[in-house]
């Protein structure tokens, strides 16, 4: 192993002893225990086996505090509850170590989603992020945010390597973080490359298109095939079944967070909109611009859609027409039609032998939700 074999400890029995166990009673706090283990663990040998200085090991350290934590943990704690319930519909109750290998993987996906937000912030000149300044705005950082999000994708796989090397399936998993990543990248192309088209292509169908790639298989699908390929799945036809509806439900999760940039109370939602003044393909403006909206609202955005500035007057008024076409309540009978969209699966799912609670949990953390 020409790599693995030179300065890089292979992973030892026992890799996670020391590790905070897995609180499924106290689940928040016993998850984000583990995430400093992590960090501890990925950083502490870095002066001697890549020479780093204590100055920038302090500062991958301090990197990854700002970053990976403060977030609503949905995904990662995904990764824990649908490995869990897995595992027990297969009449194993899940051991200590188990859960701690599911809340790595939960992690891993914390930190894969950490990354594409600090580019996804810069990309986007966003101000704020989880009731923070956007790393990329912090004085002395800039430009090294782009490393730093480089360097946070790295980490994952040195994680990875360092937890799974041994497993039968650590193969998979390194497949999965890598289609994974390049479906969530191709979503990220698709959704900038609106600023280069004209509004009259900001369709549903790419918008649908868009948040399908952008969102649904990093949020939705890749944490429960997480949890399904701990728990031994290897059949093809069960990771089809369960992706059908958790691409709905992320789809359906990206309408909410397009619904929120406009109308969710910034000191909720922990940060501040920017899909307005980013002229972005999002579920308000698609349904406006070509269902709903007068021609004199039609200008109206033609003239300031992408042109205005965050939190100016013209914003507000594109706000203004998003409701006055009666978008809170078309919103409102999206979120009802969705929800049972998704439930119309159940069948599809426990026919492939997965229980069918692993998709229901998730369906109602996400209704309705506010942030
Ligand atoms: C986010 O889309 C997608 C990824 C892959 C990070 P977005 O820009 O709408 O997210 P946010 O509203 O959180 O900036
Ligand atoms: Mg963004
Ligand atoms: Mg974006
Ligand atoms: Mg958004």
């Amino acid at each position: 192993y020409p790599a693995t074999e030179w300065k890089y400890p292979l992973p030892e029995a026992g890799v996670r002893d020391g590790f905070p166990k897995y609180d499924p009673e106290a689940p928040a706090k016993s998850f984000v225990a583990i995430c400093e283990s992590l960090i501890q663990e990925c950083t502490k040998d870095l002066p001697t086996t890549h020479e780093l200085p204590s100055m920038e090991q302090k500062w991958i350290v301090d990197m990854l505090e700002y970053n990976v934590k403060g977030g609503k943990m949905n995904r990662g704690l995904m990764v824990v509850e649908s490995g869990a319930i897995i595992l027990r519909s297969q009449g194993k109750e899940p051991t200590e170590d188990d859960l701690k290998k599911l809340a790595v993987l939960g992690w891993c996906i914390e930190w894969l989603q950490a990354w594409l937000l600090v580019a996804d912030d810069f990309m986007d000149s966003s101000q704020t992020r989880r009731g923070q300044p956007c790393w990329y705005k912090k004085d002395g950082v800039e430009e090294i945010a782009i490393n730093d999000a480089f360097m946070i994708e790295m980490l994952v796989y040195r994680v990875l390597k360092r937890h799974f090397w041994t497993e039968p399936y650590y193969l998979d998993l390194l497949d999965l973080f890598m289609e994974t990543t390049f479906q969530t990248e191709c979503g990220q192309l698709l959704d900038l490359q609106c600023k280069n088209i004209g509004l009259q292509d900001f369709t549903y169908t790419r918008w649908e298109l868009i948040v399908k790639y952008k969102t649904a298989f990093y949020s939705f699908y890749l944490p429960v095939a997480l949890g399904m390929t701990v728990a031994g799945i290897k059949d093809q036809e069960a990771y089809d079944a369960a992706r059908e509806p958790l691409l709905l439900m992320g789809v359906y999760f990206q309408a909410q967070d397009d619904y929120l940039d406009a109308f969710a109370p910034p000191e909720t939602l922990g940060k501040i909109g920017t899909d307005i003044q980013d002229k972005k393909c999002g579920w308000l403006f698609v349904q406006a611009y070509h269902d709903l909206c007068s021609s004199e609202q039609k200008a109206f955005l033609d003239e300031h859609y992408g042109k205005c500035k965050v939190q100016t007057e013209e914003e507000q008024k594109i706000k203004d027409i998003y409701k006055a076409v009666g978008l809170e309540e078309k919103y409102q009978n999206y979120e009802t039609k969705s929800f049972n969209d998704i439930l119309a699966f159940k069948s599809k799912v426990t026919q492939a032998n997965l229980p069918w609670e692993m998709i229901e949990i998730f369906l109602k953390k996400v209704y309705k939700r506010a942030k």
